[in-house]
């Protein structure tokens, strides 16, 4: 029986830009998990309310039901160990670093030049809500939010540097092959290109690179993903 995943999506069903439920569907892909999704707005808080809390993804395994990304991450890797997306203790402990560092510094970067955006592929229903919650975490328009994006690329692209000194060394984060480190990075990415047309990534950087191969995995799930 297939996993069932609520999956945030755009008023286009088959637009999903999240970036959290990226990270699983690369985690799922990753082990050959079967999954089913299921497309949720933002607005939808009843339809996952029986998960206990109002945010996507949630996962529903026979009766098992698990919420966030990091606690869905860890709870395949305890149910289907291989292939592993951490690699044990250690691997565990790094990726939960990348977790946060993708969370705080990555998400909030990226935030600022799609904010705007993204109220142009949601759901009618969810506009009033998103522009309300999101104005208010930023204390200013969305549309001030991104105001001046083409001024701001440079200092954010020079920002992946780490993950370009990275990849200089392996193929991979996960160093030979991809792993849940990989699918954080990816499916954060796969946000501003599945809810934006602008440009983040140049094209000859070797993030840019990285992030084609990691569309190609998993039978070309992410290059599949519909954008705007
Ligand atoms: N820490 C959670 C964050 C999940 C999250 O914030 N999801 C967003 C969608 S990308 C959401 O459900 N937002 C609902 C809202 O803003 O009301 C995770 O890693 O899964």
């Amino acid at each position: 029986m297939s996993i069932i995943m609520h999956d945030l999506a755009g008023a286009d069903p088959d637009l999903r830009f999240s970036p959290y439920c990226w990270r699983i569907r690369f985690a799922l892909a990753h082990k050959g998990l079967p999954v089913e999704t299921v497309p949720w707005r933002f607005t939808d808080k009843a339809s996952i309310a029986f998960s206990g809390q109002e945010r996507v993804p949630v996962i529903r395994d026979g009766a098992r039901v698990v919420s966030d990304s990091w606690a869905i991450a860890e709870y395949l890797e305890e149910t289907c160990p291989m292939p592993a997306l951490f690699g044990g203790t250690i691997g565990h402990a790094h990726a939960l670093f990348i977790n946060a560092w993708a969370d705080s510094v990555l998400l909030g970067g990226i935030a600022r030049f799609i904010v705007r955006d993204i109220l142009d592929v949601i759901d009618a229903k969810d506009q009033a809500y998103f522009r309300s919650s999101r104005e208010a975490r930023f204390g200013m328009t969305l549309e001030q939010v991104q105001a001046g994006r083409d001024n701001r690329l440079a200092a954010f692209r020079d920002s992946l540097l780490p993950i370009r000194l990275v990849l200089r060394r392996q193929p991979w984060l996960g160093g030979p092959a991809p792993s849940y480190a990989d699918h954080i990075v990816a499916g954060t990415l796969m946000w501003p290109r599945c809810s934006s047309r602008f440009p983040l990534l140049a094209e000859d950087d070797p993030v840019a690179e990285w992030f084609g191969r990691m569309l190609d995995q998993y039978g070309g799930l992410g290059h599949a993903a519909k954008t705007p």
